[in-house]
């Protein structure tokens, strides 16, 4: 059961409850034009709470885009558990006072979440505030601002994806400490523990991927990491500076999370692997036997590989309840590709075993990129064309320049926008490497063939 607002309290399962350290957790609101929760939970921050715990301390989570309490108002998810989130507008920062559109903050209302925050007893002796998007931070600031006004002796450290790929950027928000990295890391696991005062404990054992995923009351949907990391190397992506090698967790690992989440009555999961089909007989095919029959309903908002799709894995996804597929197909136009991750081959054997292990037309989505730089429209024109031919429905995957990857300094070239130096400007929504940038106008007319 959800508690009443305004209750968050600390988690004592850790081995040294009672003086241990407490370490609240924040994933902050996002400031964004738009947001939509596509079964979405901050797996940095519940990985670093799973670690911290393990090690000793006393843990809390203030989730701004959870629910979270059972009292207070939230749009009705959708069947599968992912939805709207409440929004409340707010003014456009400077940087994009041109884009014509609404701005808005989502998540919970701040009073909201400063009464429940104030009312957390006993108080924190350390805040850690996640980030992901690079342009998300406005959100963490707020949520800084809260816990200094809460707090104001407390220290709080920033991390997360924003704090990885944007150091500098991120020294300006005026935290403590900036720890960029994965917390995994020994420099990063012994900086934090020297913030509390203490010496750090060793590194407990399956380290960053693990997730404090019963840190949520009563979840609708969760979330299932069994890797991280990718091999291959697309310059549009940063997956190789946030988690330079592949790893993966232990079979066992992923499954008795699984095992615990199914326990408590959740049926929606989705994976958060950049690279869920290599070498699957490690966690995922184990996984997916436990999971046969049982009535799940999996899905796939972060892409598979389609080079991976063989019938056999298409079978066992397919029996596992495999219900949201989406592929990384990126552009039809095979000859030219920016990345080495898909042919026409493989491409196509890849359909055959969908349509063979049942996938119906309209079931499967596959991403296309759309506002590269120097990109020529016709070829996404043609790509969703052409998956529509295929019985594929076409979802654009908007560009979003990262800093770090590859593609990152030809965007900064095409851009109208200061991409390096104002990360508010890396927006997807803004469509910053389109010549003109964003205009309804053009949305009308992507929507159109999308949707004919
Ligand atoms: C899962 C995922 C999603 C999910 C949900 C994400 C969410 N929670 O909101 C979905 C599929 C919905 C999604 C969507 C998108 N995503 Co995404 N996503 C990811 C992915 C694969 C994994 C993130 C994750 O949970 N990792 C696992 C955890 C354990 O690792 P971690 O977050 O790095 O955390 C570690 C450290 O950062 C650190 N840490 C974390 N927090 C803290 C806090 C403190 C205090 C400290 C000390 C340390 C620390 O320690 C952790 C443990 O090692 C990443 C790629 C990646 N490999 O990371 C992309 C990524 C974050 N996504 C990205 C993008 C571009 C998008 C989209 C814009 C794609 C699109 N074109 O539509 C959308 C936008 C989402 C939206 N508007 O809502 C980019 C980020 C771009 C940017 N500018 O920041 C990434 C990096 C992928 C890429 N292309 O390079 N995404
Ligand atoms: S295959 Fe996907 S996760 Fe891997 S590098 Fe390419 S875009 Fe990133």
């Amino acid at each position: 059961m959800k508690p009443k607002w305004p209750r968050i309290t600390w988690d004592s399962s850790s081995d040294g409850a009672g003086d241990a350290p407490r370490i609240l957790g924040i994933n902050p609101w996002i400031h964004d034009f738009a947001a939509f929760n596509l079964w979405a939970r901050p797996g940095g921050l519940l990985s670093v709470l799973a670690m911290l715990r393990a090690g000793g301390a006393q843990v809390a989570l203030m989730d701004c885009l959870d629910q979270t309490w059972s009292d207070v108002p939230w749009p009705k998810p959708r069947a599968w558990g992912h939805g709207h989130y409440p929004k409340e507008h707010i003014p456009k920062p400077f940087a994009l006072r041109a884009v014509p559109r609404q701005f808005s903050r989502y998540g919970h209302s701040p009073s909201v979440v400063r009464d429940a925050l104030r009312l957390l007893s006993p108080p924190p002796d350390l805040v850690l505030l996640t980030t992901s998007m690079t342009y998300w931070y406005p959100g963490a600031a707020e949520a800084l601002a809260m816990a200094r006004e809460l707090w104001p002796g407390v220290p709080v450290v920033l991390g997360g994806i924003y704090a990885t790929l944007c150091p500098e950027h991120a020294q300006g928000l005026g935290a403590d400490a900036v720890l960029g990295g994965r917390l995994e890391d020994p420099l990063c696991w012994r900086g934090l523990w020297k913030l509390l005062g203490c010496s750090a404990p060793p590194l407990p054992a399956g380290s960053g991927l693990e997730l404090a995923l019963d840190l949520y009351a009563a979840p609708r949907f969760s979330v299932i990491l069994g890797s991280r990391g990718c091999p291959f190397h697309c310059p549009y992506c940063a997956s190789h500076t946030l988690h330079p090698a592949f790893r993966q967790a232990e079979g066992e690992t992923v499954l008795s999370g699984v095992r615990a989440e199914f326990a408590r009555g959740v049926r929606d999961f989705a994976f958060y692997d950049d690279a869920l089909l290599v070498s699957p007989e490690t966690w995922l095919w184990p996984l997916l036997e436990w999971l046969e029959g049982k009535g799940a309903q999996l899905h796939t908002p972060n892409a598979m590989h389609a080079r991976f799709l063989t019938p056999e894995s298409c079978r066992r996804l397919k029996r596992a309840g495999l219900s949201t597929v989406r592929l990384g197909l990126e552009t039809v136009d095979f000859e030219h590709r920016l990345d080495a991750k898909l042919s026409l081959q493989e491409w196509e054997a890849g359909m055959a075993a969908l349509r063979e292990a049942g996938f119906g037309p309209g079931e499967v989505g596959a991403y296309i990129l759309f506002g590269l730089p120097d990109q020529d429209p016709g070829v996404v024109q043609r790509a969703i064309i052409m998956a529509k031919s295929w019985g594929i429905r076409p979802e654009l995957a908007h560009f979003t320049p990262i800093p770090s990857s590859r593609l990152f300094g030809r965007a900064c070239e095409v851009s109208s926008y200061p991409l390096a130096k104002e990360t508010l400007c890396q927006n997807n929504s803004i469509w910053p490497c389109v010549s003109g940038g964003f205009s309804w106008e053009h949305v009308r007319f992507w929507r159109r063939l999308l949707d004919e």
